[in-house]
């Protein structure tokens, strides 16, 4: 049963990055983050039909102001999968980002598949995660059910993907006990091959439909929840902001990136998140309210978390 993790995505970013620019002639094709793309793509066609999503249209060929950054937008749906869509943005001799996501239907509770990256010149912030639509930490049913048998994963990257240190403490609980979390020195990029395991479509396979309209109300509204904290707080907002001006950013956030933000359901950022209210009742900008913490992995062998006294 644990073989499931050799159905892994294999990709050497080391690879990727030093073939910059070299058309294969796929989706997403030329850019450094381009196999990724088509290597993750190509695997789910295997095993489902994946349709053009809408927000692809209005995203695939935004135009940026700047020559030399290319931009590329890529969306789907499939049976099971609402969405799964790719963000690639390259500027010469800046930066690289990859932004990867795929999202269940709500009749799933599958977690969420999320490869993030940011690449200078000098190094590579890495977010590698199945995050969990339920807390894991208050969730001990959710945790055994998607994270018990694959564990030994955790094993296996974090000798070559160690920790990557303090995090935004925020970040932890939309992260799995399995998440690889790395900053590694872009010198080293050729050395380093990540195997990210693709299991994720694995589990897609196995999942079974849920017919109990609460159950799926619920994992509705966790996702949404895990929407609505990431179209307003993720990281790269403040650099898509800088690079397609506020409104354009704001528009791919909320009807790309994070799509169904408005429509999954109801309840506001400050609803789930009341900890940011300010006292006009607007939403503090901060990205934190804990601040960082966590300078080692804050869980343990079994997935279960250990950060709490490091934490203060
Ligand atoms: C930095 N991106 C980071 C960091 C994390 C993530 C953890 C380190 C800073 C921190 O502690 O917050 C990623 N954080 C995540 C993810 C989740 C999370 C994936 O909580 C999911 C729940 N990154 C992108 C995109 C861009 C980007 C699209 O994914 C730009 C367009 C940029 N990420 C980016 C930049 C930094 C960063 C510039 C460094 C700046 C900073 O630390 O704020």
């Amino acid at each position: 049963t644990e073989e499931w993790l050799l159905a892994g995505l294999a990709c050497s970013w080391g690879e990727s990055m030093s073939s910059g620019g070299v058309g294969g002639g796929s989706l997403g094709a030329g850019l450094p983050y381009h196999k990724f793309v088509s290597f993750a793509l190509e695997e789910t066609r295997l095993r489902t039909t994946l349709t053009p999503h809408p927000s692809q249209e209005k995203f695939k060929s935004i135009k940026l102001n700047d020559d030399n950054t290319v931009f590329n937008a890529l969306s789907f749906s499939a049976p099971k999968i609402r969405l799964l869509r790719s963000l690639t943005i390259e500027k010469k001799n800046s930066y690289q980002v990859l932004d990867f996501a795929a999202f269940s239907e709500p009749e799933y509770d599958l977690p969420i598949f999320c490869a993030n990256v940011f690449t200078t010149h000098a190094q590579s912030i890495v977010v590698l995660d199945l995050n969990p639509l339920y807390d894991t930490t208050v969730h001990k049913d959710y945790k055994d059910k998607y994270y018990r048998s694959i564990m030994p994963l955790v094993h296996k990257y974090n000798e070559l993907l160690p920790w990557g240190g303090k995090i935004t403490s925020e970040s932890l609980k939309f992260f799995s006990p399995i998440v690889i979390w790395t900053i590694f020195e872009s010198t080293e990029h050729n050395h380093h091959v990540l195997h990210s395991a693709f299991v994720w479509l694995e589990l897609m396979d196995q999942a079974i439909k849920e017919n109990n309209k609460a159950t799926i109300a619920r994992n509705q509204e966790e996702q949404h929840k895990y929407l609505t904290w990431r179209a307003e707080k993720d990281p790269g907002y403040p650099l898509l902001k800088k690079l397609i001006g506020e409104s354009r950013a704001e528009d791919l956030v909320m009807e790309f990136l994070f799509e169904g933000v408005n429509t999954l359901g109801t309840k506001s950022f400050l609803d789930y998140f009341p900890e940011y209210a300010r006292d006009d009742g607007s939403v503090n900008k901060k990205r934190s309210m804990i601040g960082k913490s966590f300078e080692t992995r804050p869980w343990d062998a079994n997935g279960e978390f250990i950060g709490d006294a490091e934490a203060q």
